[in-house]
């Protein structure tokens, strides 16, 4: 099998290719990534001299370079995206240009050349957002996105789905909750806390920290996207969660404890635009029809995550200070 990745240089999509690689040792794979601010392909450093791993930096909206690739492989797992809700509500323009016309021409790319198999990564801030007394999401909520983020994400929904009903596409769609673990940028609630604790900085916790999340590890997502490619009913939805519900104060207080640091740590800043209260998933289905588990409990992957954070301060200081910005320049765009 070989696979197209996109946005296989950010966080969730570069977790992706090293299990794959690692578990399928006849499957290629051919990483789509812009290095957009988010995007660092340093974090691919463990399999660049892998015969099996290509990497390519280009734009998902470019079609020329789409369907090139697109043309060479046998599947499409698409998490390029723009994805940081902060970003979308200053400027929200790139949030349309990747997540809806990036997600169309993948999809056109994917219909020309003889319906290719394509599972779109989504996420559960396209359903809106629930009070404390509300049921989790499922696979049957409406799409009622709050920001100009979760808007792009279901718009691209929409399309993937419109693409299976009219063309017969072969796509399947995801929709998980916040992930964390290793190799997430520093612009999440996770990884800013904990690398602004060790720069011996304060956190800013939004409006009364008391929105709710609910969190699965990035290797549970992907053992998740790995299922639902290999065995996922053709024109279905997955959501994806663990149900692991937190407020944002009680991750704060958890990383704090974990790193031995008081609450005088804790900044409260002026609340996100539009913040979304609660978060949370039933992921029922992919659990009875795919057998499908979560394998990691918050308290295992949190503590986990600190001490990669920790052990691996070079990663995320070459971000915070933008030296990353220095080796991703090394790769011209093109196929
Ligand atoms: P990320 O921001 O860490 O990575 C995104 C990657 O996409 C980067 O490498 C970036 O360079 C690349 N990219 C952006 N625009 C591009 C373009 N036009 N062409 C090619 N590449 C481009 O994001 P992430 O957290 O890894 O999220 C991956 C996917 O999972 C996204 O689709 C996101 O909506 C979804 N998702 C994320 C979460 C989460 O908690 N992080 C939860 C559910 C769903
Ligand atoms: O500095 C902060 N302070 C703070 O209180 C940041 C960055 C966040 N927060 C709060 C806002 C949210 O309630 O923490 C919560 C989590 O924030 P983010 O890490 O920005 O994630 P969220 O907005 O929930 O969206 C994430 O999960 C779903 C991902 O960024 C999306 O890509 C994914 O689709």
């Amino acid at each position: 099998m070989k696979l197209l990745v996109t946005g296989g240089s950010g966080f969730i999509g570069s977790n992706f290719i090293h299990m794959m690689l690692h578990r399928y040792p006849h499957y290629e794979i051919i990483n789509l990534d812009l290095l957009t601010y988010a995007g660092n392909e340093a974090t691919n450093e463990c399999v660049r001299n892998n015969p099996r791993y290509t990497f390519v930096r280009g734009d998902i909206c470019n079609p020329t370079i789409v369907d090139e690739l697109v043309s060479k492989v046998d599947a499409i797992v698409h998490f390029a995206a723009e994805s940081h809700v902060d970003n979308s509500i200053k400027n929200s323009l790139s949030f349309v240009m990747t997540n809806v016309m990036g997600t169309h021409t993948l999809l056109e790319a994917a219909r020309r050349h003889g319906n290719k198999r394509f599972h779109h990564i989504s996420t559960d801030e396209v359903y809106g957002h629930l009070h404390h007394d509300e049921d989790p999401f499922h696979e049957h909520t409406p799409h009622r996105p709050r920001s100009p983020y979760s808007a792009s994400k279901a718009s691209s929904d929409h399309l993937v789905m419109s693409y299976f009903h009219t063309h017969g596409l072969p796509v399947t769609i995801s929709n998980c909750s916040n992930n964390y673990g290793r190799f997430q940028f520093p612009e999440k609630l996770i990884p800013l806390f904990v690398t602004n604790l060790l720069e011996g900085k304060k956190v800013p916790l939004y409006g009364d920290g008391l929105n709710v999340r609910d969190w699965i590890h990035v290797d549970d997502h992907n053992n998740a996207v790995d299922k639902i490619l290999h065995h996922g009913q053709i024109g279905h939805t997955y959501c994806v969660g663990a149900s692991s519900e937190k407020t944002n104060k009680e991750i704060t207080y958890k990383i704090l404890e974990l790193m031995n640091l008081g609450e005088d740590r804790i900044e409260f800043v002026e609340d996100r635009k539009g913040h979304d209260r609660r978060y949370a998933i039933n992921s029922g289905k992919i659990q009875s029809e795919l057998l499908w588990t979560p394998q990691i409990s918050f308290d295992e992957g949190i503590t986990q995550t600190v001490e990669w954070y920790i052990a691996n301060a070079q990663w995320w200081k070459n971000i915070k200070s933008g030296e990353y910005k220095k080796s991703n320049d090394t790769y011209a765009t093109g196929v």
